[in-house]
């Protein structure tokens, strides 16, 4: 079961093309969806896609309320989904995109533990303001907890600005998702579980939990501040992270 729904994730995802929520015809455990999600992801390693980094969801209210889920979860990028910083984004590769404000950091140091709150900036090289670009498999962008982690957490782009120092003090940062100019969603990095660096120390658990390796050099996404919104071809879409810095995408 797990690998032929792991299957129709991964061919929803290449063709571009949404399918019915999992759990309308399977009972799934947690479990079971975070190991269709590593099947999935699996596909896309044997295609040649390399590992990149990881992204948390759901860590904050904003978010949870938009989807009606509202438990933490986790999901594996890959360099297929990596855009250039005011580079395009093509609207013909996904189904229904939405793009929401972020924190990335670069990991200097493997985190191959549980992370303190205290011992986590020694693995942190740097961080940046980020969009991720989220695009469920499913109908109307419409999961139980267990279809989204099965689905990689809609993870499906992600663009990241440049790098600051890990000093920043990242407690109350105004993030801003801004549209063809207009800022359309406001919030804060205490939005983020109260501070982004929770998320960080939430995701070393969850991956020595389920046995992911976080090398140096990945990418971890903290998870958006507000929530998502659907883009269009011709927006031009912005992140703005107060004193990080901002990070763009033309979509055509
Ligand atoms: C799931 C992904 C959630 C975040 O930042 O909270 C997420 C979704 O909303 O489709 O990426
Ligand atoms: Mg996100």
């Amino acid at each position: 079961m797990i690998q032929s729904l792991a299957t129709i994730l991964d061919d929803a995802a290449r063709n571009a093309i949404a399918v019915d929520q999992l759990t309308k015809q399977h009972q799934i455990t947690e479990q079971q969806a975070y190991a269709i999600q590593a099947a999935s992801i699996e596909r896309r390693y044997a295609r040649g896609e390399k590992f990149i980094g990881l992204k948390m969801g759901f860590t904050s209210r904003a978010k949870m309320e938009q989807m009606g889920v509202h438990d933490m979860i986790w999901g594996r990028l890959t360099d297929q989904m990596l855009y250039e910083n005011e580079g395009q984004l093509p609207m013909k590769r996904f189904i229904h995109p939405r793009a929401e404000p972020e924190i990335c950091f670069l990991v200097k140091k493997a985190i191959d533990h549980e992370l303190t709150l205290e011992e986590a900036s020694a693995h942190i090289e740097s961080l940046a303001a980020a969009l991720e670009i989220i695009d469920s498999r499913y109908q109307n962008f419409k999961f139980s907890l267990e279809d989204v982690i099965a689905d990689n957490c809609s993870s499906s782009g992600l663009v990241v600005g440049s790098w600051q120092s890990v000093d920043t003090d990242l407690s109350r940062l105004r993030i801003d998702l801004v549209v063809n100019g207009e800022t359309v969603q406001t919030g804060s990095s205490s939005d983020i579980l109260g501070n982004p660096w929770e998320s960080l120390v939430n995701c070393s658990r969850l991956a020595v939990k389920y046995q992911q390796p976080i090398p140096a050099g990945s990418y971890i996404m903290a998870g958006a501040a507000t929530p998502a919104v659907y883009l269009k071809s011709g927006q031009a879409v912005k992140a703005v992270v107060e004193q990080i810095g901002e990070v763009s995408l033309q979509v055509i």
